[in-house]
């Protein structure tokens, strides 16, 4: 199985690019903040919850998030790889997801970290903001807010598959072909060493 973690703050450009990557490589694309927002449009119970975190910028406790996933892996666990998208967002996400996969006898391949800057993603989310009705979206100060709990409990995760070996940085500012195409060539090449 091909199991990417594609990584990076809020308006990395993690959506964007796994729309792409989900085209090339066939893969099933799990993302926890498009699992919790149909959580939210359908008003469950788990989805009020998750609200009022994502609403104020914080992050969704760790079993809520494991516990989708577990079920969405489980579900699909034929297919031919994942590429998660905006998970694990923690040390504690990325040990449960490692225990997870051994279970069904495969592993995490490799992390795609994109690398964008502070004001760059401040800017991109903004502009977004003025369309996707994303509350999250709306305004400085919470855009902030996401990018300070990123920086405090979102990179560690990092150095986590770092200790692994599997840690691969791409340079996220730019045309979003280019870095379509930056992300294509790390993951063939990882292929091609699988295929060894
Ligand atoms: P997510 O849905 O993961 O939101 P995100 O990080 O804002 O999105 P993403 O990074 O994918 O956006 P993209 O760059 O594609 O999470 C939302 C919330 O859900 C979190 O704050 C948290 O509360 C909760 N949550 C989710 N997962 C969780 C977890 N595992 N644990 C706990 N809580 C969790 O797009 C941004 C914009 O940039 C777009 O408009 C795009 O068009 C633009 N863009 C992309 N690439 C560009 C480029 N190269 N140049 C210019 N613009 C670009």
């Amino acid at each position: 199985m091909l199991n990417i973690v594609l990584f990076g703050p809020p308006g990395a450009g993690k959506g964007t690019q796994s729309q792409k990557l989900i085209d090339k490589y066939n893969l099933i694309h799990l993302s926890t903040g498009d699992l919790l927002r149909s959580e939210i449009a359908a008003g469950t119970e788990l989805g009020l919850k998750a609200k009022s975190l994502m609403d104020n910028g914080l992050l969704v406790p760790d079993e809520v998030v494991i516990g989708m996933i577990e079920n969405k892996v489980r579900e699909n666990s034929h297919a031919g790889g994942f590429i998660f998208d905006g998970f694990p967002r923690t040390v504690p996400q990325a040990q449960g997801l490692d225990k997870l996969l051994l279970d069904l006898g495969t592993e995490i391949s490799c992390m795609l970290a994109l690398k964008v800057d502070d004001e760059e993603l401040t800017k991109r989310l903004l502009l977004r903001g003025q369309t996707s009705g994303r509350p999250d979206d709306q305004n400085e100060e919470l855009i902030r807010k996401r990018i300070q709990e990123y920086n405090t409990k979102t990179t560690p995760v990092a150095d986590y598959y770092a200790g692994q070996g599997k840690f691969c940085a791409v340079d996220g500012i730019g045309e979003i072909d280019e870095i379509f195409a930056d992300l294509c060539k790390q993951i063939d090449s990882l292929k091609e060493k699988q295929q060894k």
